[in-house]
């Protein structure tokens, strides 16, 4: 009987520098996602960090959705929809089929990378539950990579529990007698995994501006073994409104206004990356408003409201244990 893959021992080194990223596609041409698309783009760094032996399943969605047009497809690994709540049921049971498979010495033993991707609507709001058991599943190797576009964009961009606080959403849009309809700041979806997960061994925060570190992240979370967590930020031209040429820009602008930071928990350990990094050792944030009005969903935005989100973040980089990470507040001096 071949002896099974216990848990994932495959190494994949991280890509130092973009001239030693491997040329070869695994989502190409085919797909229908908007000008500008980021999250497209992190379909196809993820799959090229992962390589070949991948099984991808996909959540319902934009990903879904524009990416099966009627007998087109851009995925050149295997591929399979799931139900928009299901990421994490599919890559549980995808990786507890490969390992049974194995085990019996029906298939060969080898290390098949099992990838579930999924919206903000199906990762943070809608499937959570099934995440999370995933993620207490140590025996099981697989990642679930949740592209966050900050909203449900696939039918036509409603606010999610991960749009920003006072967007503009067809579930939100400004009144004349109430400026802001959705008042809720943004779940904090990956610290809220990695801190109620005690042995899930890797959870990352990533943006495709930051390509390289992304598909190191993604290399990390394939090979450390046990189910694994990424959360993707993926501005998105149509539910953000903005000019398509601004995708990479606007990434960029999230991580240095600090409103999303770049960071990891692997074992426990957190590590800043990149600009956070520098953020966190004194380089000063820019405002967030340099973000916000380049955004068409915050056009309506007074510099009351500007404010208020800028001394949000402040608060979380003030007087949060981690910044952007743990939040709880930091325990006032000599307390
Ligand atoms: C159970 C269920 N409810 C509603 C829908 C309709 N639906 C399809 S895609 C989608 C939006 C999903 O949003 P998200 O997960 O953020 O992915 P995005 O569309 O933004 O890529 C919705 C509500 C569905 N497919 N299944
Ligand atoms: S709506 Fe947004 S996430 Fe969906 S395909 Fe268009 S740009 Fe991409
Ligand atoms: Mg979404």
């Amino acid at each position: 009987m071949a002896e099974a893959f216990a848990n994932s021992t495959q190494i994949l080194e991280p890509f130092r520098g973009v001239k030693k990223v491997t040329i070869e596609e695994y989502f190409t041409s085919g797909h229908r996602t908007c000008q500008g698309c980021e999250s497209a783009l992190v379909m196809k760094l993820m799959v090229k960090a992962a390589g070949p032996r991948t099984i991808v399943l996909g959540a319902t969605g934009c990903m879904y959705v524009a990416n099966t047009t009627y007998y087109t497809t851009p995925w050149v690994v295997p591929w399979m929809h799931t139900q928009l709540g299901s990421s994490g049921s599919a890559a549980l049971g995808t990786a507890a089929g490969l390992k049974a498979l194995m085990k019996k010495g029906k298939m060969k033993s080898e290390p098949i990378n099992v990838i579930a991707f999924c919206g903000d609507g199906g990762g943070a709001d809608m499937g959570l539950g099934a995440i999370s058991a995933t993620l207490t599943h140590k025996e099981y190797n697989s990642l679930i990579l949740m592209y966050d576009n900050e909203s449900y964009a696939n039918t036509d961009i409603q606010l999610s529990g991960s749009t920003p606080y006072g967007a503009n959403t067809t579930f939100s849009p400004p009144g004349k007698v109430r400026r802001l309809i959705h008042t809720r700041w943004k779940k904090n979806t990956a610290a809220m995994l990695a801190a109620g997960h005690t042995e899930c061994r890797y959870v990352g925060t990533v943006c495709a501006s930051y390509a390289v570190e992304m598909m190191n992240k993604v290399r990390k979370a394939l090979s450390i073994g046990g189910p694994t967590f990424i959360h993707s930020l993926d501005p998105c031209p149509k539910g953000w409104d903005y000019d398509p040429m601004l995708s990479h820009e606007l990434g960029e602008l999230a991580v240095e206004c600090g409103v999303f930071p770049l960071y990891e928990v692997e074992d426990g350990v957190v590590r800043h990356y990149g600009k956070t990094k520098a953020i966190v050792e004194g380089r000063p944030r820019k405002p967030v408003r340099e973000y916000l009005l380049k955004q068409g969903r915050f056009a309506h935005f007074t510099e009351e409201d500007l404010e208020y989100f800028q001394a949000k973040v402040d608060q979380m980089w003030n007087e949060w244990e981690i910044p952007g990470v743990i939040p709880f507040k930091k325990a006032p001096a000599g307390k």
